[in-house]
């Protein structure tokens, strides 16, 4: 997988990525990431990726063409990207499923707004989905777009040593994991469940089984509801 991010902070998004976001995908050499400074696609002495917004009221609008040009550069020099990605909170809120779709692509855009969001023509014309993390403002895509990443990465080929590990985790299932334990077995007064030391594998998988439907239950009952689709609503 080829992946770009286009952002105003590549110092940030390089730094998570030297620290180990997606790591071993990039050590094994199976996903390729650059980080683009808009700033470089700026045509001015400034350097500027932001105007005020028609219509008046607070804050500033990134430029519609920076983020065309830079779009164009990265088509250029890796080829038409799969998907342009802008991330935003008005876009749809990110999960499982779409890291599996996103894992599956051959090249894909990642572009962080910051400012009040983007031209509504970058929206129209260059992105091809926007996407969420979550229900909360942040103050840029930077964040976002790691997320978003570390997620995608782990699941391209190659990624994860153990692929038994990718499909039997969390969500694997729509449920949530079981519970995890290592030594020592007895610790300040807890002890491990006792299933798990009988060495009976079949009976740990279904105490295993029954331990994530409980959780799930309790914790997320949203997920066994089928409504994996629909936010809780307010008011
Ligand atoms: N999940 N933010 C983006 C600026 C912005 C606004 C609109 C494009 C369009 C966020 C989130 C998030 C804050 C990143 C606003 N850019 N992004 N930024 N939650 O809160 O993705």
């Amino acid at each position: 997988m080829i992946a770009d991010v286009i952002t105003i902070f590549p110092a940030m998004v390089e730094a998570a990525l030297a620290a180990g976001v997606g790591g071993r995908a990039r050590e094994r050499g199976v996903v390729d990431v650059k980080v683009r400074d808009l700033r470089d696609y700026t045509d001015d002495r400034h350097r500027t990726v932001d105007d005020v917004p028609y219509g008046g009221g607070p804050g500033m609008v990134m430029k519609p063409e920076p983020l065309f040009r830079a779009v164009e550069a990265i088509a250029a020099e890796r080829g038409a990207p799969s998907a342009v990605v802008l991330m935003t909170p008005q876009g749809r809120r990110f999960d499982q499923a779409t890291a599996i779709r996103l894992s599956q692509l051959e090249r894909l855009v990642l572009i962080c707004g910051r400012y009040e969001g983007v031209d509504e023509r970058v929206a129209e014309s260059l992105v091809t989905e926007e996407i969420s993390i979550g229900d909360y403002v942040l103050t840029g895509g930077e964040l976002p777009a790691l997320v978003v990443l570390d997620a995608v990465v782990r699941l391209v080929p190659g990624v994860v040593g153990d692929a038994g590990s990718v499909e039997t985790e969390s969500f694997a299932g729509g449920l949530l994991d079981f519970p995890h334990y290592t030594r020592p077995a007895s610790f300040r007064g807890r002890d491990v469940p006792e299933v798990l030391l009988s060495g009976h594998h079949a009976e740990i998988a279904r105490w295993r089984d029954a331990q994530r439907v409980e959780r799930t239950k309790r914790r997320r009952p949203d997920l066994l509801k089928g409504n994996h689709h629909e936010g809780d609503r307010n008011g």
